[in-house]
């Protein structure tokens, strides 16, 4: 039992979920979780070990190969993702509150988040079925043949998530993979590991079949790398950093372990001086401070065409400011605070370095208070030194580096030499301009007038170093499952 500020107060096991039972660790090992607004450690979390993988391995393949959850009709699966959807949503108020304590976003972010990942339970139970595959007449050796393909599950699959929306990227990669007739072993990352382990409670006592899904809290290094490398492992959905994803791949060549990376990103975003300025400035504050600028596809490069530049990044700037800082429990609250010491730490540097490489430093640049993990929203212009590493480096925290631009033959060039291609936003009223820009962009996810819109229907993924595979919409199924062509030759 652990009381929070505010008479919150938070009961859970503190257990790992395997094989459809509460367990501790093998050895016993914690780790300590701490509250980011307050840097209070708060919790003692399970830290899971190469031995705890390798049991819930086990338990995910055993319920894969005896057929436990293949062997329910598509209909029976549609039926039981709902109900898990509807067990996640009972809780909502409890798991959005404990998301906050752990990981310090607004209180808004964190129930919208649980909210988008209860619709991702509920579209993926509906593709249960329609997994259809393909019929072909063909004929072999001059008989006449049929032939058709099958949709079938990969198999057993490492889902290993970072912190920046802990629960809902967990839940995320749950739901295409048990739609699709897959078992999971889950490592949650370790700055953020309570949502997950009350999930783990909540899955224990929903009669979802032993094994379905296996919940292992546990160290990156540790955990993370026993389930990148454990041949029972057929699949790992990865969504962290690009450094990490490229050692998942090199991990991966063991047993060709199949791969989805949703990882960096160094958003352009691209304000024409057409745009309709009084939508277009909130949008692109959002787009960079939203959940303290740790989203992977925040817009982190504002581009602005010149004329406007100076009103643009003055108003921006200002806006900074007046922003309120504090607990994501406290609903006055804009900005919470950055996850841990280590990330406040890391933003900081780069801020630093920004003023270094000679950037103009218009708003915030500091830490915020002495308590907690706060950076103050922080505004560059950087008119002269193009190539310094706030341009160039994805800095996962509230720190945005505007830029002028002179026109659309600009934007390409500005786009596409990052190594990453995970968003891009285009605020302008011309409607050529809005749609040629998008069509050179090369990058997963545009938008126009807006930024930062996701739909469970719509493909969520990144060009280049931002990742491999799409999540989201149909195509978020697709790497959870393998074609199977059956050859028949007719009497
Ligand atoms: O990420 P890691 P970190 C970026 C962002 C951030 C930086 C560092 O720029 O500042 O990464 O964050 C697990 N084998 N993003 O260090 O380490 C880890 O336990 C297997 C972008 O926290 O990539 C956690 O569960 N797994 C991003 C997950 O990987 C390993 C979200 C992510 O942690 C592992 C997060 C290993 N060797 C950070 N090492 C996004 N795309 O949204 C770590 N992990």
């Amino acid at each position: 039992m652990i009381t929070f500020e505010k008479g919150i107060t938070v009961k859970y096991a503190n257990k790992l979920l395997i094989d459809g039972e509460l367990v501790g660790t093998a050895k016993g090992k914690t780790f300590d979780v701490e509250d980011p607004a307050t840097g209070q450690v708060i919790a003692q979390a399970p830290a899971g070990d190469a031995e705890d993988i390798d049991r819930a391995v086990r338990a995910a393949r055993h319920c894969f190969d005896s057929g436990a959850w293949t062997s329910y009709t598509a209909a029976d699966r549609a039926a039981t993702m709902w109900k898990l959807s509807d067990t996640v949503a009972a809780n909502i108020d409890q798991l959005s509150e404990l998301e906050v304590i752990d990981n310090g976003m607004p209180l808004v972010f964190a129930r919208a988040s649980l909210n988008s990942a209860i619709n991702g339970l509920r579209y993926y139970a509906g593709m249960c079925t329609k997994l259809n595959g393909i019929t072909s007449n063909i004929s072999g050796g001059g008989r006449q043949m049929h032939a058709y393909t099958q949709r079938d599950p990969v198999g057993v699959v490492g889902a290993i998530t970072p912190w920046n929306a802990p629960l809902a990227t967990l839940i995320n990669k749950i739901a295409p993979a048990i739609a699709a007739g897959c078992a999971l072993v889950c490592k949650p990352a370790e700055q953020t590991p309570l949502t997950s382990l009350r999930f783990a409670e909540l899955i224990a006592a929903s009669g979802l079949p032993r094994g379905l899904i296996n919940i292992v809290t546990g160290l990156g290094s540790v955990a993370g790398a026993a389930i990148a490398n454990h041949p029972g492992v057929d699949k790992v959905t990865f969504t962290g950093s690009t450094e990490v994803g490229k050692g998942l791949v090199q991990a991966a060549s063991g047993n060709l372990k199949r791969l989805t990376l949703e990882l960096g990103g160094k958003s352009p975003v691209f304000l024409f001086d057409d745009a309709d300025l009084e939508r277009a400035i909130p949008a692109c504050i959002m787009a960079i401070f939203a959940n303290s600028g740790q989203v992977c596809f925040a817009g982190s490069r504002l581009y602005v065409q010149r004329r406007i530049f100076d009103e643009v990044v003055n108003r921006i700037a200002k806006a900074a400011k007046e922003m309120r800082l504090g607990s994501g429990l406290d609903a006055a609250t804009q900005l919470g605070p950055l996850v841990s010491q280590k990330q406040m730490a890391r933003v900081l540097s780069y801020i630093e370095s920004g003023i270094t490489e000679g950037a103009e430093l218009l708003s915030g640049g500091a830490r915020f208070g002495d308590k907690g993990y706060f950076v103050e929203p922080t505004v560059f212009a950087n008119q002269n030194a193009q190539d310094i590493r706030i341009v160039r480096e994805e800095i996962f925290g509230p720190v945005l580096v505007a830029m002028p631009f002179d026109n659309l033959d600009d934007v390409a060039h500005i786009a596409n030499s990052s190594p990453y291609g995970l968003g891009a936003g285009i605020f302008s009223s011309n409607v050529s301009t809005v749609h040629k820009a998008a069509q050179i962009i090369r990058a997963g996810n545009i938008w126009i007038n807006c930024y930062g819109i996701l739909d469970k229907s719509m493909p969520f993924g990144g060009f280049r170093q931002s990742g491999w595979g799409r999540e989201h919409g149909i195509e978020g199924i697709e790497p959870y499952l393998e074609t199977k062509s059956v050859y028949t030759m007719l009497g």
